[in-house]
């Protein structure tokens, strides 16, 4: 058995018997799939991804991408290739396409769905495999010329990055400053260099299209400061015939240095210089002039997105392991017998600390997935396009309101119960024998590309919340609120409903508290530094108040089943669904409570403190 331990049971509960995807299938743009065929795209994938996906992800991680500074090119090991190769011939890089550039005609929760079992079982070969996705964002603000690209990419079955970071623009990608200069064709030339580019080389595709922010120079070119003074730029790692697709001369833009990375090793992270070695780097606008900020964040959610999913989905595989270990692994006597040392020795289940660290993970792996899922109910709407005018817009606001929740607290849990998961195994978790170390290795690059965890809590506050005026909060609030109004467990989770309630109550005084320091600082701007310092904790509260909802939920429609009584393979299934909800509720949503007195308490006192006593 490979390393990847997949949940398709849970991904299908989430899906049909939680969120009822079925009743959006066979309609629409959705018409030609029902229930069978997601089921079988999870069946038919999960087999892939636990075997010839999984199969390189330890070889790629010892062997990474060689770079060779003469030829400006990166060689990817055997293995990997191999096993990017059969997601290829699967046609799995279709499951995220809309229909007329050839998708599967799938909704997102269950193309998300389909994609964690790839992200979990080797998560660089979806990114590799990202091509054909950026295409649709030629496809969706280009000219016809480029719409027409966007095809060719595809059937070419090219390499594409996004590529925004510069020595000096990381978060603040308005700080770039690779310019992009008009010429007479109508062309663009690149000028500068920019690092940590992912996908920038490999050896696997023939052509890589890279999706580059820069400054447009020419003339009647208003130059603008920060993100709105950056374009979006086509810049091909080869020309092409913009007919066939036939590769001709070499761009200028080469790949410089690939880093040494703690982990995710096998996805190169590259240096990428645009006519810095002789040859111009030739580019085309996308859409309008300073319009690339907006279209690259078309490109950003979607990555946002996959960030998160990434990461739960290595949580899941995990934790799964970690508990197959602590099933077999025998040692000291149970707790109960502690002073009887001819006592029978026990498997490791049976202590307390470890089933309160196991059923963490599985609450932090379960309830992060429902979260997701949740999310790309949303995604649902907006790609059926149903409802009115005023519910497409919620569902867009609910959807942004939820992507830092996704990509900020799923990246960050993912590193933390991770350890937990390590911590199982004891100092066997240590080793490479087992798959734990890489996953936190591997991991850990989620709470900081595309956006670390403190951009993601202040575009949560400020754009998703304040900006907002509160309608996406509103309706997610209502939402819990009927929830812990309602009969939900037929008077068996009064108590987890109680204490649901009070984690929402702490959550929007955290909030109510941050508002007024923010209401404040028009007065007193240091104010604002009140809210900087807790922007993070609100919104890993967040995060804990919709995975404890979640989970809920889920323990509602358990219930229901086991009082129908389901067949007894599903039996532990729905008691662990009880399980999980009724512990989080118990053992973690109570600290939220400390959490709001910390933020109704905030001053400034660490602003005032001299750097050099740090
Ligand atoms: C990276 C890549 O790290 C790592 C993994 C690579 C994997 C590659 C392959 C993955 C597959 C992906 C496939 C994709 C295919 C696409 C499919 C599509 C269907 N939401 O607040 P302001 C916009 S890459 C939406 O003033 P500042 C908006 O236009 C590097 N839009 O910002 C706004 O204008 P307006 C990742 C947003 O203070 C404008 O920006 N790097 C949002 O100027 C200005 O907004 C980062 O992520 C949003 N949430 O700049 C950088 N926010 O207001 C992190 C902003 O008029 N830093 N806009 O609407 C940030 O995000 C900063 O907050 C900042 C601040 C740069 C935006
Ligand atoms: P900095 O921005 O310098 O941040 C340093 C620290 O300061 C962080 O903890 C951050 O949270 C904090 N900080 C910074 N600004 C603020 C603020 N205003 N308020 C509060 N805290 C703040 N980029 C691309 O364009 N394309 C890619 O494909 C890509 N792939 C990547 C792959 C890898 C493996 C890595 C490591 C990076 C990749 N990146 C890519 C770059 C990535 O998006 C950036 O590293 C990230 O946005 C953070 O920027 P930085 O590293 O410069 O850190």
């Amino acid at each position: 058995m490979g390393h990847y331990k997949s949940n398709v049971r849970d991904l299908e509960f989430n899906l049909f018997e939680v969120l009822g995807v079925q009743e959006r299938l066979g309609k629409g743009v959705l018409a030609e799939s029902d229930a069978d065929t997601a089921r079988g795209v999870l069946a038919e994938l999960n087999n892939l991804a636990v075997g010839p996906l999984a199969e390189s992800f330890v070889d790629a991680d010892r062997n990474p991408p060689v770079y060779d500074p003469k030829t400006f090119s990166a060689t990817l090991p055997e293995s990997f290739k191999k096993s990017y190769q059969a997601l290829w011939d699967g046609e799995w890089w279709r499951i995220g396409l809309t229909n007329d550039l050839g998708g599967f005609g799938l909704p997102p929760t269950v193309q998300w769905a389909a994609s964690e079992l790839i992200l979990g079982a080797n998560p660089a070969l979806f990114m590799y495999m990202a091509g054909p996705n950026f295409a649709m964002i030629l496809d969706k603000n280009g000219t016809e010329e480029q719409k027409r690209w966007a095809r060719i990419m595809i059937e070419r079955a090219w390499g594409a990055t996004m590529v925004l970071t510069e020595p000096d623009a990381g978060s603040d990608v308005g700080a770039g400053r690779t310019k992009a200069v008009l010429q007479e064709d109508g062309s663009w030339h690149l000028d500068g260099v920019k690092r940590f580019i992912t996908s920038a080389d490999q050896d696997m595709t023939e052509n890589i299209m890279h999706l580059v922010l820069a400054r447009p120079e020419g003339p009647g070119i208003e130059p603008k400061p920060g993100t709105k003074g950056l374009s979006l730029f086509l810049v091909p790692k080869f020309h092409f015939d913009t007919e066939t697709g036939e590769l001709g001369e070499r761009n200028g833009a080469f790949v410089t240095n690939v880093e040494h990375k703690m982990g995710l090793k096998v996805s190169t992270t590259c240096e990428l210089t645009f006519g810095q070695h002789g040859t111009p780097a030739k580019g085309w606008l996308l859409g309008e002039v300073h319009d690339g900020i907006a279209q690259m964040f078309q490109v950003i959610e979607y990555a946002r997105m996959m960030v998160g999913t990434k990461a739960i989905a290595t949580l899941s595989t995990g934790y799964l392991n970690a508990l197959e270990y602590a099933k077999e692994r025998v040692q000291g006597a149970d707790l109960t017998q502690m002073l009887d040392k001819t006592a029978p020795r026990v498997t490791i289940t049976h202590h307390p600390d470890v089933r309160r660290s196991l059923m963490t993970q599985k609450a932090y792996a379960e309830g992060l997935r429902a979260v997701y899922l949740y999310t790309a109910s949303f995604q649902d709407q907006i790609w059926t396009g149903e409802g009115d005018e005023e519910s497409l817009d919620l569902a867009e606001r609910v959807n942004d309101l939820l992507l830092p929740i996704v990509k900020g607290v799923g990246s960050e849990r993912a590193t933390e119960q991770l350890v937990q998961s390590l911590q199982t195994l004891g100092g066997s978790g240590f080793l490479q024998d087992y798959p734990i170390e890489q996953y936190i290795r591997d991991a850990k690059i989620d709470s900081l590309y595309e956006g670390t965890t403190a951009i993601q809590s202040m575009d949560f506050f400020f754009r998703k919340i304040v900006r907002d005026k509160g309608k996406a909060l509103t309706y997610l609030a209502g939402e819990i609120t009927k929830f812990i109004e309602s009969e939900a467990g037929n008077g068996r989770l009064k108590n987890e409903r109680a204490l649901l309630k009070q984690a929402l109550d702490d959550v929007q005084g955290m909030l109510g508290a941050m508002i007024g320091h923010l209401t404040a600082s028009q007065d007193d701007p240091k104010s604002v530094y009140k809210v900087g310092q807790h922007t993070v904790r609100l919104l890993m509260s967040a995060g804990d108040l919709l995975v404890g909802w979640q989970l809920l939920r889920q323990a509602e429609v358990a219930m229901t089943k086991l009082d129908a009584e389901p067949a007894a393979k599903d039996v532990p299934f729905y008691q662990g669904k009880v399980a999980v909800a009724t512990f989080f509720a118990k053992n973690v949503l109570p600290e939220l409570t400390a959490r709001r007195a910390i933020v109704e308490a905030a001053d400034n006192d660490l602003m005032e403190i001299d750097e050099a006593a740090f």
